[in-house]
């Protein structure tokens, strides 16, 4: 059976999305974070940058969430949450998800943990700051081409990348401008949030709203 190690809210969120849709058996482990489960040696074996998610299919284990996304996709090609190989469509697809998983999400760490990122020890809240700004300008990016190109980021099409939007949108919900106040964004992330896998997730991590 495939597992999911996760905690709440956290990184596992859009393969737990995908997960759901796919309606499949799969079971979720959590990761104790206030023990710091996740840099535990059997956590590490699992994951040695210690980070979170895992998901374990078969003999197959698999660290980083977009690859994480991208194997639920490929094993199941008939879901409908990616192009089909080789369209202009699947570029732009791969185009999202790495402008999500590449672009955004470092920053996104940069904002949380700002102290490991400076070896300054006052040096936190001006990194902080400055992720802080960069990600406004990267959601922005993205509000602009939702309002030309939307609802999702394949337009009419829905696909894997927009769960992964939710997750990344939604780690920005505290930032002096947050997505869910962009115009365009924050419709569209309004649309997957009601998605039925979405709040399935949300329960069985025992994520309550607001969601964004
Ligand atoms: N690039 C990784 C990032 C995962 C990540 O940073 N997860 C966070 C939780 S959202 C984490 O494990 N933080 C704990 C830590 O860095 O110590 C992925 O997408 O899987």
């Amino acid at each position: 059976m495939i597992e999911l190690h996760f905690a709440p809210g956290n990184a596992n969120l859009a393969p737990h999305f995908i997960l759901e849709e796919l309606g499949l058996d799969f079971k979720l482990t959590q990761v104790d974070r206030s023990v710091n489960a996740h840099k535990s040696p059997a956590y590490l074996k699992l994951n040695p940058s210690g980070r979170i998610p895992v998901l374990v299919d078969g003999d197959l284990v698999l660290f980083e969430a977009a690859a994480i996304c991208l194997h639920l996709v490929d094993t199941h090609p008939t879901c409908g949450l990616a192009p089909a190989l080789g369209t202009p469509e699947r570029a732009h697809f791969y185009k999202w998800l790495m402008f999500l998983t590449n672009t955004i999400q470092p920053d996104i760490l940069m904002y949380y943990y700002s102290d490991r990122y400076t070896t300054d020890p006052d040096g936190g809240p001006a990194v902080k700051e400055a992720a802080e700004n960069r990600l406004i300008d990267f959601y922005t990016i993205i509000d602009h081409h939702l309002a030309k190109n939307g609802p999702y980021l394949l337009g009419e099409t829905f696909s894997a990348a927009d769960y992964y939007l939710l997750m990344v949108a939604r780690f920005g919900r505290s930032l002096k401008t947050s997505p869910r106040d962009m115009t365009h964004l924050g419709a569209t992330l309004e649309k997957i949030t009601n998605r039925d896998a979405v709040q399935r997730a949300f329960a069985s991590e025992g994520i309550e709203a607001p969601f964004l």
